[in-house]
């Protein structure tokens, strides 16, 4: 009898792993217990590159963020509380997050030291999102805010009025919406930080995309997948991310899983993703800044070394990228307990830590003493202004992070060079008589599309670009792969370090990709089959939405289309029968607003040829969310039933080829 081995096959014969894991609890919760937020600083990187004044003032200006985070979620008056706190200067409904503002504002404000130290050109995703008070202040103390809205202005005035539009009617949300500068992800709906974060650094070389990832975040399906996005990052071409998993403990309710396991676990498992996981851990300020600092400097040390050797040596390798495990309080720097119930360091900071300060007088006070413990006296001016000595501290220009372009892509977006799409269409001589496939034609079309735009477009998709016959593209851009590579990929392969199409079996990681990519300026196209789009139908709304609210911001440019490309239609079920879904991805794109979504029902090659040129051109100028679809089948079986003859473009008694075609769009301006 065999007893069965975990086996690993290999070509030159086979090895087995007979060890055991180290896995287990190792170490106890407690307040001394490596598993604690509590303490004095822990970390892997040692250090302390702080002088006493620098480390003064960069807690000075975290409390200033932390300030104006309170703030929002309370006041709508008195925002400096120049006066003692009344109730009426307070908003009736509570509305907001503050759980991870703290140790969100505290990676933000760190980070903007290495921007300056190394003039670094970075951006800020917000994982979770609802904590946005953390990227909303950080953007008015670094006076983007008042930039983009003047009446936010940086005095008692433009305060107050950004502490009462925040979760108010009429005011913004309680995520990081479109209206927040410098925000290309709003959070919401949980999981594709990390995949949106990819996206803006694929072909941007010298860009750090710096994401926060919320613990509970990180247990969706989406965010759990799209750590392996490292795989497809081309340290020559490409720029860096820099995860932060905030460990803050807990969600709305619940502890979450990766705070609850052991040290060793953890770090295993971002060692098994390919990181270098670097653990920043405890509570007490002073020391919590020197590990930061010190933590934060050797990733982007590293970074630039892992750049600068694959740049020097052309060789794209797959490096261990560094990432961070930030464990501190949830709810950090509020008081520990009120009312005999623990609210720093547990769940019942998460959303607005004191909710009763309305009916009972020694909540007011307890709000008010843990505002003043910020000293915004020390913070701001008399006029309501940071301190200049502060404000020294923030990056200049378009270096902050709230003011980069990048994050509002369509600034710097080049139109895609466009070549003749009548170029590779197929000769049809007279109607119905030639047979052409729509997708091996579209295929030769964005390979002469791919050829002119080899540094901003580029085609993604679960695992289906060969099955869905698009293969020409390979001609001009392979698949990125910086995985291993074995003998036998040369042989159809079609794998390379600098490939242009992008696969991953996670119609979300792709998906996020491509958001992460147009939203920083760039164009491409998803190609996927139509059972199985239904896995993004709410990323696919969440997109649509930032679309639409983007259109009611003027300083919003215009990005590029989503564009998806459906195919393996569902109503063929010959082949799969009943196992695959349904034909309802149209559903969920149909119920959007015609201003932010088109869906194209192109039914022979060449139209199909037309739609993708349209939609190319069209993304160029106007902000669109475009559904490409090939869901054709049923329309052409009226056309040849009426034609009475083969594939192709066929005609109805009495309309011409162009009528026809014209029905299987949305878009009025379509002109096949
Ligand atoms: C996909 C999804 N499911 C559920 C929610 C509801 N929700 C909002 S916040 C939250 C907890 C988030 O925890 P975490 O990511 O750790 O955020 P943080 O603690 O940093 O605030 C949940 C479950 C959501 N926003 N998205």
């Amino acid at each position: 009898m065999i007893t069965p081995t975990i086996k690993k096959e290999v070509r030159d014969g086979a090895r087995s792993t007979l060890r055991r894991a180290p896995l287990g609890p190792k170490k106890e919760i407690s307040n001394d217990g490596a598993l604690s937020a509590y303490g004095t600083a822990r970390s892997t990187v040692k250090g302390a590159p702080l002088s006493r004044a620098e480390l003064d003032k960069i807690d000075a200006y975290w409390r200033a963020s932390l300030y104006l985070s309170v703030g929002m979620l309370y006041l709508k008056d008195n925002p400096l509380l120049r006066k003692p706190l009344k109730v009426e200067q307070t908003k009736a409904r509570l509305l907001g997050h503050w759980g991870s503002d703290a140790g969100q504002s505290f990676t933000y404000i760190h980070f903007n030291r290495l921007i300056n130290k190394y003039d670094l050109n970075a951006i800020f995703i917000s994982g979770p999102g609802h904590g946005a008070p953390a990227v909303l202040s950080n953007a008015y103390l670094e006076g983007t805010y008042s930039e983009v809205y003047p009446d936010k202005s940086e005095d008692l005035d433009g305060m107050q009025r950004f502490f009462k539009q925040f979760s108010f009617p009429g005011g913004i949300g309680s995520h990081a919406t479109p209206e927040t500068p410098g925000s290309i992800h709003e959070g919401g709906e949980l999981g594709y930080s990390v995949s949106h974060a990819y996206g803006t650094v694929y072909d941007q070389p010298d860009l750090i995309s710096l994401v926060m990832v919320g613990d509970g975040e990180a247990e969706t399906g989406p965010l759990a997948t799209s750590w392996h996005s490292n795989k497809f990052l081309n340290p020559i071409t490409d720029g860096a991310v820099l995860p932060v998993l905030h460990l803050n403990g807990y969600k709305i309710n619940n502890p979450t899983l990766l705070a609850r396991i052991s040290h060793d676990e953890l770090e295993a498992l971002f060692v098994g993703y390919g990181y270098t996981p670097y653990f920043v851990e405890g509570s007490d300020p002073s020391s919590m800044h020197q590990a930061m600092a010190a933590t934060l400097e050797h990733c982007v040390l590293e970074i630039r070394k892992i750049q600068e050797e694959a740049r020097r040596s052309g060789k794209a390798v797959r490096p261990r990228w560094p990432m961070i495990v930030l464990r501190s309080p949830k709810g950090w720097t509020a008081p520990r307990k009120v009312g005999g119930h623990y609210l720093e360091g547990f769940w019942r900071a998460h959303q607005v830590p004191i909710a009763d300060i309305a009916t009972n007088r020694e909540s007011l006070k307890v709000l008010e003493q843990w505002m003043r413990s910020y000293k915004p006296e020390e913070l701001f001016d008399k006029n309501g202004r940071l301190s200049p000595e502060l404000k020294a501290l923030a990056p200049k220009g378009s270096r902050r992070m709230s003011a980069n372009p990048i994050a509002n892509g369509g600034l710097l977006r080049k139109p895609l060079e466009m070549p003749d799409f009548r170029d590779s269409a197929v000769e049809v001589k007279k109607p119905g008589a030639t047979l052409a496939g729509s997708v091996p034609t579209l295929g030769n079309f964005l390979r002469e599309v791919m050829r002119q735009n080899m540094q901003n477009f580029r085609i993604f998709g679960p695992d289906e670009t060969e099955s869905n016959q698009l293969q020409a593209i390979y001609e001009v851009g392979k698949k990125v792969w910086l995985g291993e590579y074995f003998p036998e990929d040369a042989d159809g392969g079609q794998l390379a370090p600098n490939g242009r199409v992008m696969e991953m079996l996670s119609e979300h990681t792709v998906e996020g990709w491509l958001e992460g990519y147009i939203l920083t300026g760039r164009h491409g196209l998803i190609n996927s089959y139509e059972p199985f789009i239904h896995v993004v139908d709410s990323m696919f709304n969440q997109h649509a939405k930032w679309l639409e609210k983007c259109g009611e911001l003027p300083w919003r440019a215009p990005i590029s289309s989503l564009n998806l490309l459906i195919t393996a239609l569902v109503w063929r079920q010959d082949h799969n029968g009943f196992t695959h879904q349904d034909p309802g991805f149209l559903d969920v794109v149909a119920n959007k607003s015609p201003e932010v979504v088109r869906i194209y029902l192109p039914p022979d090659a060449n139209t199909l040829l037309s739609v993708a040129d349209h939609t190319s051109t069209l993304s160029s100028r106007t902000r669109r969310s475009i559904c490409n679809t090939s869901i054709w089948t049923r329309r052409l079986r009226t056309a040849r039933k009426a034609s009475g003859s083969g594939t192709g473009p066929a005609t109805i008694k009495g309309s011409s080829p162009m009528s026809l075609w014209r029905h299987a769009a949305t878009c009025p301006r379509w002109n096949p």
